[in-house]
């Protein structure tokens, strides 16, 4: 299949499945928490986490769209780290995926909230996936949680404020990044591997290949920040100007490089799997992407 078709699948699948979790509660008395968190997490954006999570989950040799509550788990959890990250008391910006930040049409107290319900509700969702065991189950929860946590994605929000006065060595930005981008790009990855029913050597090739991917995506995401658009980006740019990025780190050009070689060691990981067809030109078009 071709690489847009597949991605488009994925993405109207995971749109659809979460405005229908959410459309359940319209009758609740709390709409404005609803409408905050709808707004941001129907935003559009690439789904590229949920694309991950069903597309390991397919990678395994089952139906990807067992790995669906996984998949929206991750999304919801990414889109609330998108709208607290923007909040004042973070980086205070105004635009996000081509539209005002959830704070200035919500206001600060609502999109505080609608983060908080966002990687609440996410556990529940993720909860109701059919796995083939309890053990799977307890170890994907156990996963999200550890990804999205104190050691995990929030944890590498922490490093990277506490650092924000002083100029880090590689390691200190690779550890940072790995935290705040790579953990729930594993989880996403991990947890379709769950869903999947795949064995213990897939699981470890489709970890050693979010690891390999997410600092990919990262410094990807670092180069846009000073060679791309905010008509492309859909918010700011420049906006990382004197921090810890990659580009800081290394240059435009020796980034690009690292790009192509961090997804190339992604890919390398990935023998154990069958058909690899699709995640090849999916992680190739990474590289080059404008958004
Ligand atoms: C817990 C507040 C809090 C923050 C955690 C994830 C994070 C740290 C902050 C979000 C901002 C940021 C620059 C994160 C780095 C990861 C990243 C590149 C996010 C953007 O992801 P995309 O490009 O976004 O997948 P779309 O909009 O396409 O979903």
């Amino acid at each position: 299949m071709k690489l847009e078709q597949r991605s488009e699948e994925y993405r109207a699948y995971v749109e659809t499945y979460l405005q229908e979790y959410y459309a359940r509660f319209r009758e609740e008395p709390q709409k404005p928490l609803f409408q905050s968190m709808e707004y941001s997490l129907l935003a559009g954006g690439k789904r590229l986490r949920p694309i991950l999570a069903f597309e390991f989950c397919r990678m395994c040799g089952a139906d990807w769209k067992k790995a669906a509550p996984f998949a929206a788990a991750v999304e919801m959890i990414h889109t609330y780290s998108l709208i607290h990250d923007d909040l004042p008391a973070m980086d205070n910006d105004d635009f996000r995926r081509g539209r005002p930040t959830n704070h200035k049409v919500y206001g600060e107290a609502m999109a505080i909230l609608a983060g908080d319900a966002l990687l609440t509700d996410a556990f529940s969702l993720a909860a109701t996936a059919e796995v083939g065991s309890l053990q799977d189950m307890k170890d994907a929860i156990g996963i999200l949680s550890e990804c999205a946590g104190s050691l995990g994605m929030v944890g590498g929000q922490v490093l990277d404020i506490m650092s924000e006065q002083r100029v880090l060595t590689e390691q200190e930005v690779l550890d940072i990044q790995t935290r705040k981008t790579g953990c729930l790009i594993n989880a996403a990855c991990a947890l379709g591997t769950i869903a999947g029913g795949g064995s213990p050597a897939q699981f470890d090739a489709a970890c050693q290949f979010a690891a390999g991917i997410g600092l990919a995506f990262q410094i990807r995401d670092d180069m846009l920040d000073v060679i791309g658009t905010q008509e492309e980006m859909g918010k700011g740019v420049g906006t990382d100007a004197g921090k810890n990025t990659f580009v800081r780190l290394y240059g435009l050009e020796k980034c690009e490089e690292l790009v192509q070689k961090y997804t190339d060691c992604a890919l390398a990981a990935l023998q154990v799997f069958p058909d690899t067809e699709y995640i090849t030109a999916l992680a190739n078009s990474l590289t080059q992407r404008r958004v």
